[in-house]
């Protein structure tokens, strides 16, 4: 197994463009809205430990990831430029986390107010989640700014979980039921050189599966709902809930690369496959239900009742992230694309305030009604982003995921010292080798100029696999979607990847999209909106064959997207006898990304295709 190294995002700098713009919303609305929001829910309030009985604003447990992430994200944004303010609310939020972690090294707001005799006896009260979450904050804060009291005191409670977990055994579970320690944990002996950290997330690691001390969490009867089933390794297939499930499988990854570890290697790139065979939406979502908010089957990826939270794209994304460094295979930095331009980013709204926790494939005002008229079982998502949710993970994911998104534009190969460039964007690297400058507008156009500087001998390019043909500048070789080639004289290399509009088929075993199609643009899947085409989507189909126009739009960022197609026309009662009325309709595609964003309205991403004029 070869070893490929991330290029962390801060040697990268967007210098214009797509990402660029996104980063300044994060950065200036995103970043601050999230911190508002849990200053007025009592987010921050409760890191004082000091919530009793009777009090508002009880804590939850796990309150403190929510905030753990925001810190996170407020970091990245702080090693793009230090801001005073930016920096003196996480140390506010910092001293309170310090001052009342107890003698042990340990900290939870939640258990050390409101159940203080109940430490590591639930596995599904996110302990070990939120400390996970607290020390990924405090690699990232001690790394952005120098200032290392998070990262000191989150060493310590690592060293306490290490006693608790590894040496004593002395918790009343062994795996926690909602993985996020584990990953962390890498990041921790990454960041420190510590390698007990590392066993200690391979032991978490191993431990799932095995320990008969584990039980279901209620109200799950069986054990795959937190990946729990059986041995990770001897897992087949993607169960349980999305986001844990990616979770632990990202630091099985992470397992794979650190400790050079075949069997760990092996399970993660089958399940990675499956996911992405049968499992994924096309914008990179995952999560066909929200009874678990987990996978079901494969095929099952209903459109309009998807749950495909924000969190479980950023998730998707992370787990592709790390298997990039395991393997030079286009795939995993294409699902990262997919996830970046769909699923994720349809998480925030344009303007950067509101966000979705569902992200369906499928909108119909008129069947809001169907979550009253069922009993728990049928669930519709919400229509339009909101400024905050009770259950808040989405929205400071958000944060850290667009201000760290350059975090998979490159890997170096530890072999022969190839720079990867994976995903393209206006920017500009150290890569500490040399320098490398891309001069492109992607994905508005797919033109992409690369300057290479300094020691830089080869590079290998990702041709993204909804790509059908490029030009390359130089000679190349062509292995699994990279193209390898020896860095010119002049240091310039031009590559030309159409931005095609596509109509992309699915499987036919996914149900609902039979004889339907998806619009894509580049990696950029569109939808239609009711505010742009009328009522009832479903009567519109598009013609095989029919151009499509583009125009840009400022509001999306991307062009918008005009074909001539159908509309059903003539009798349209309950049922009728078959007829073949349409009359010729313009169809406007917007980026899904930008869906719900000019009020409530109907929205589509799978289409009917008829396949010729009528
Ligand atoms: O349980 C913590 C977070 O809340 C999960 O990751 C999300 O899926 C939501 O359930
Ligand atoms: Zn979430």
């Amino acid at each position: 197994m070869a070893n490929y190294k991330s290029v962390g995002f801060e040697h990268v700098r967007i210098t214009g463009g797509f990402w660029k713009k996104r980063q300044e919303i994060n950065r200036d609305v995103t970043a601050d809205a999230v911190y508002r929001r849990f200053q007025d829910t009592g987010r921050f309030a409760a890191l004082a430990c000091a919530w009793r009985e009777g009090m508002p604003d009880r804590p939850h447990y796990f309150w403190d990831s929510d905030v753990a992430k925001w810190i996170e994200g407020a970091a990245y944004i702080l090693e793009a430029g230090r801001d005073e303010e930016l920096e003196r609310r996480c140390d506010e939020a910092i001293a309170d986390i310090t001052a009342h972690q107890d003698e042990t090294g340990y900290f939870n707001s939640y258990f050390l107010s409101v159940a203080p005799d109940a430490r590591f006896t639930d596995r599904e009260k996110h302990e070990l989640y939120c400390a996970g979450h607290l020390i990924e904050a405090a690699v990232a804060y001690a790394h952005a700014t120098d200032k290392d009291a998070l990262l000191r005191a989150m060493i310590r409670y690592a060293d306490y979980i290490y006693r608790v977990f590894y040496i004593e055994r002395s918790a009343a579970f062994d795996a926690g039921g909602h993985p996020e320690i584990e990953l962390a944990l890498v990041r921790l002996y990454d960041a420190t050189g510590e390698r007990k950290y590392l066993e200690l997330a391979r032991h978490f690691l191993d431990q799932r599966g095995r320990s008969g001390r584990d039980g279901p969490i209620a109200p799950f009867a069986n054990m795959r709902y937190d990946q729990s089933h059986r041995p990770l390794l001897e897992q087949e297939t993607p169960e349980g809930h999305a986001v844990r499930a990616l979770y632990i499988y990202s630091a099985m990854a992470d397992i794979a690369s650190r400790m050079d570890d075949p069997a760990y290697f092996q399970a993660a790139s089958r399940l990675f496959e499956h996911i992405v065979a049968r499992r994924m939406y096309i914008t990179g979502a995952t999560g066909s239900t929200h009874i678990g908010e987990a996978f079901t089957v494969d095929y099952h990826l209903p459109n309009r009742t998807a749950y495909a939270e924000t969190c479980a794209s950023i998730a998707l994304a992370l787990f592709a992230r790390r298997m990039m460094e395991t393997r030079a295979d286009a795939v995993y930095a294409d699902t990262v694309e997919r996830v970046m331009y769909n699923g994720a980013l349809a998480g925030v709204s344009l303007d950067g305030a509101s966000f979705f926790y569902e992200n369906p494939l499928e909108i119909d005002p008129a069947f809001a009604d169907v979550n009253a008229s069922t009993e728990e079982k049928q669930h519709m998502p919400i229509m339009q982003r909101k400024a905050v949710f009770d259950c808040s993970c989405c929205p400071p994911n958000i944060v850290r995921f667009i201000a760290s998104i350059a975090q998979s534009f490159y890997t170096v190969s530890e072999a022969d010292g190839t720079v990867f460039v994976h995903q393209y964007a206006q920017s500009t690297a150290d890569l500490g080798i040399g320098r490398l400058t891309q001069e492109t507008d992607y994905p508005a156009d797919g033109r992409i100029t690369l300057r290479i500087e300094g020691g830089i001998r080869r590079v290998a390019l990702r041709i993204p696999l909804w790509c059908r043909t490029f030009t390359l500048s130089v000679p190349y070789k062509m292995t699994d979607d990279y193209v390898y080639m020896d860095v010119p004289e002049s240091g310039e290399i031009v590559l030309d990847i159409p931005m095609e509009v596509q109509l992309i088929e699915a499987n036919a075993a996914v149900q609902n999209n039979a004889w339907r199609v998806a619009v894509m643009r580049g990696p950029v899947v569109y939808c239609a909106e009711g505010i742009d085409n009328g009522e009832k989507l479903r009567s519109l189909s598009l013609v095989a064959g029919a151009a499509f126009t583009q125009e840009p739009c400022e509001l999306f960022g991307l062009p918008v997207l005009r074909t001539r197609g159908l509309r059903r026309t003539g009798p349209m009662g309950l049922y009728a006898r078959y007829h073949r009325e349409y009359e010729e309709a313009e169809i406007t595609l917007i980026p899904y990304y930008a869906f719900a964003n000019r009020g409530e309205s109907e929205m589509n991403v799978w289409l009917h295709i008829l396949p010729s004029p009528i």
